[in-house]
């Protein structure tokens, strides 16, 4: 089963968020990370959300939280700054370990360069995950993994995922579980 929590009421322990563009595969990893469904894929923007939470579906326990996915053109100002409050009361609130997930095709985007300034400020560590790695040829995977990891220095962590293969998802979930090794021993 998997429990769910809103972000007002949650279990004292540590919480990673997955954060990215609207559309670069948020949802779909968290399907694949909890090996079911309980994230809307494609779902249409444009409506607030609370920000929930999702115990890990085995030892060690921790927490996913699905942030709102950023860069909507579509959508209004108004909306973009509700989101834009309510996330960074989350972010003080809770002090996750946020993962900005990237679209592995694409240069680094200025907008996910903003969003990590951001966290930056906050004084959060953060990891780069590159979606949809499914989709690269060989020759493009060099590249981007050239790109990627130059663009972000300073990310603790950095790999590429598919939500549609799995590829990318055990590493992770080896990576938080050292993590949180060293966390808790300190
Ligand atoms: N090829 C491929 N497509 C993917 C992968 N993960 C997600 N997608 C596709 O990308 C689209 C968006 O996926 P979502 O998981 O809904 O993205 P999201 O980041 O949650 O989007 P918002 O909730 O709107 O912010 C869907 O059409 C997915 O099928 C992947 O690993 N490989
Ligand atoms: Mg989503």
């Amino acid at each position: 089963m998997v429990r769910v929590f809103e972000a007002e009421s949650f279990p004292p322990l540590p919480v990673f968020a997955l954060s990215g563009r609207s559309n670069v595969g948020k949802s779909s990893l968290l399907n694949a990370l909890l090996g079911k469904k309980v994230a809307g894929v494609s779902r249409q923007p444009g409506h607030t959300r609370t920000i929930r939470l999702y115990l890990s579906d085995k030892e060690p326990f921790y927490l996913w939280a699905d942030l709102p996915g950023y860069g909507y053109a579509a959508v209004g100002r108004t909306q973009r700054q509700a989101w834009a409050k309510t996330t960074q009361h989350f972010l003080r609130k809770v002090q996750p370990f946020v993962w900005v997930l990237i679209d592995s095709r694409l240069p680094p985007q200025p907008i996910d360069k903003t969003w990590i300034e951001v966290l930056t400020k906050e004084g959060l560590s953060y990891g780069i995950l590159a979606t949809k790695a499914d989709t690269l040829t060989q020759k493009m995977r060099y590249h981007q993994q050239k790109i990627l990891s130059e663009a972000y220095p300073k990310a603790q962590f950095f790999t590429f995922l598919s939500a549609r293969t799995g590829e990318g998802i055990p590493l992770l979930k080896a990576w938080i579980t050292n993590w949180l090794r060293d966390y808790s021993s300190l």
